[in-house]
């Protein structure tokens, strides 16, 4: 069987003026995923719109197409479903925009999938090949166990930046209203890991030394963190993944990420406002010091990504300039910045549906940078306009001097203006990267610029400059064997338990 898996892009993904590195940063890890399943003989494509040029017109048709969906590029999505279906192409529509909204999907679809694939999938394959298929296939039982190994050998390494991503669990503990996640897992678990062996042989099996987990909560399960952080360890790894505050405050979890190789952690703040959190039922964030969360962080050499969201009910006209005033006074480095964003099928959506603020529901600008609902303490012109300026003043030269300088060591400050500056002052410079296909040749300096981070001295303080990072990093590479030797030692303990549950 010829196979075509596409993840199309949103429009400004595919701007022939300018792409954003954002879009070159991850390559289609679940498309990937589904393909594992899919057995040798069958000749297996998949196509990433975020990095390639792709007219359906120029290539043969295959026996199957496999489109996952997100909300923004659903428009697209649909394009390319109707043109294969009306060639006599079956056409298979999943991810987390028809999960929302698997009604809407089906009007594209032979079949459409709700949830996550790891079970569906295979029965559809079988379906198929029987004659079978449903027009529905949703998504009930939640395992990692006995998934087959990632067909990254589909992916093309050389036109992301991050080609190393990696899942170890799926979902998170929490329930946050604006998230997409209870919708996503509605109907089964909605927080599970893999077995910690299984993690660590998918690890194994990545080139290189960086890593990017891209779970939603990868110390969502602290027993599973804290043996899959051992077996890491004297790995020579250096990684990048995000948290809760909630977890970044547990003791002993954090200092045990760093001690397998973590650097930068993406941290959902979310707002500054108090009255928010109550709201948005992100309970694990109420009555948090964060500015203890990031001076953790820094103390263990992490460096921070901070995630906040602009037009909560609580916000008025005065948040933006406040936040960026709060993130730069931490010394954060880099900050990510989104209009609240109702998305289908979440419980803020239904809230803010309930109460008649949805503007419209044109799926492409709900990009968390265009406003989509009518906020309360502002009009929308000024927090579209209130979202710019954060971005533009938080990265602007004497702010980023500004969050240099809250760092102890002339070392740190330097490096804090190289990492903050490198992604959004040369924006330009990425562009022509990711035009020539050539990306991949900047993660050398990501991976140096990681590995300064983070290196702790015997007696457990931090060391500041790169020298010593580097000469740590040579340590580190001679600890490799030992922690190969933990990593079986530990195998062996754990067989017994293999599958550690989730809670959740
Ligand atoms: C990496 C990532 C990106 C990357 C690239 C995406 C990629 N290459 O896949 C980049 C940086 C480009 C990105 C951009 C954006 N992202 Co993003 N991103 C993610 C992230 C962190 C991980 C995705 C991932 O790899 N997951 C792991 C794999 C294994 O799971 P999966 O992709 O979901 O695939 C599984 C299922 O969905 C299912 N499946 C998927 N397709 C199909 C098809 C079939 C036929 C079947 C059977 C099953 C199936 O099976 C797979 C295996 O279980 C998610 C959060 C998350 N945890 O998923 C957010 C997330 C997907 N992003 C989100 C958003 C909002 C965005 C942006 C709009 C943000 C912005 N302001 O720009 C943009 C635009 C995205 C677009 N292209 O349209 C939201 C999506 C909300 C929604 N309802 O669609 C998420 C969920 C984050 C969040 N918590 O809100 N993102
Ligand atoms: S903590 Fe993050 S991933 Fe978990 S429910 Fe809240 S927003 Fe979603």
């Amino acid at each position: 069987m010829r196979v075509l898996m596409i993840l199309p892009a949103l429009t400004e993904a595919t701007s022939p003026l300018f792409r954003p590195i954002k879009y070159s940063l991850f390559p289609p890890l679940g498309l990937a995923t589904l393909a594992g399943y899919l057995p040798g003989d069958d000749e297996v494509r998949i196509v990433d719109e975020h990095v390639e040029r792709f007219d359906p017109a120029l290539a043969d048709l295959p026996d199957l197409v496999v489109i996952q969906v997100y909300i923004t590029s659903a428009r697209r999505s649909y394009e390319l479903a109707d043109w294969y279906r009306a060639r006599g192409v079956f056409v298979a529509l999943g991810g987390l925009h028809v999960t929302s909204l698997p009604d809407e999907a089906a009007a594209h679809a032979d079949s459409v999938f709700c949830g996550p694939g790891e079970d569906t999938w295979p029965a559809f394959l079988a379906d198929l090949r029987q004659g079978t298929t449903a027009k529905r296939y949703t998504s009930k039982q939640r395992t990692l166990a006995g998934l087959p190994p990632i067909r990254r050998d589909l992916i093309k390494r050389h036109r992301y930046l991050v080609p190393n991503s990696i899942v170890v669990s799926r979902g998170c503990p929490h329930h946050c209203d604006f998230c997409y996640k209870d919708a996503f897992f509605e109907g089964g678990k909605s927080f599970y890991t893999q077995a910690v062996d299984d993690a660590l042989a998918e690890i194994d099996r990545l080139p290189g030394r960086h890593l990017y987990f891209l779970d939603d909560h990868l110390f969502g399960n602290a027993r599973f963190a804290t043996e899959l952080f051992e077996g890491m360890r004297g790995a020579g790894r250096v990684w990048q993944a995000a948290g809760t505050v909630d977890s970044i405050l547990r003791p002993g979890l954090l200092e045990r990420a760093v001690d397998a190789g973590l650097r930068s952690l993406f941290v959902g703040f979310e707002t500054i406002n108090a009255g928010n959190l109550a709201e948005q039922r992100k309970r694990q964030n109420v009555g948090r010091d964060y500015g203890q969360v990031v001076r953790r962080l820094r103390d263990a050499g992490v460096m921070v990504n901070a995630s906040f969201v602009f037009g909560m009910d609580s916000d008025g006209p005065d948040v933006f300039d406040r936040t960026v005033d709060w993130a730069v006074r931490q010394g954060i480095e880099t900050a990510t910045f989104h209009i609240m964003t109702p998305y289908p099928g979440t419980g803020l959506f239904r809230r803010i549906e309930a109460e008649g603020r949805i503007v419209h529901r044109d799926w492409e600008l709900y990009d968390t940078r265009h406003v989509v609902h009518e906020p309360r303490g502002m009009t929308a012109r000024q927090l579209e306009d209130g979202y710019w300026r954060a971005y533009k003043d938080f990265y602007r030269w004497s702010n980023l001097w500004r969050g240099a300088s809250a760092k102890p060591r002339p070392g740190d400050r330097l490096r804090h203006l190289a990492y903050a500056g490198g992604w959004k002052k040369f924006e330009r410079v990425w562009d022509v990267l990711i035009r020539s296909g050539q990306v991949l040749h900047a993660l050398p300096l990501l991976e140096t610029a990681l590995s300064s981070f983070g290196t702790r001295s015997p007696g457990g303080t931090m060391r500041g400059d790169l020298l010593e990072g580097a000469v740590d990093d040579r340590r580190g590479a001679g600890d490799r064997d030992h922690g190969r030797g933990r990593r079986a030692e530990l195998a062996a303990g754990r067989r017994r338990g293999a599958g550690v549950e989730p809670h959740g």
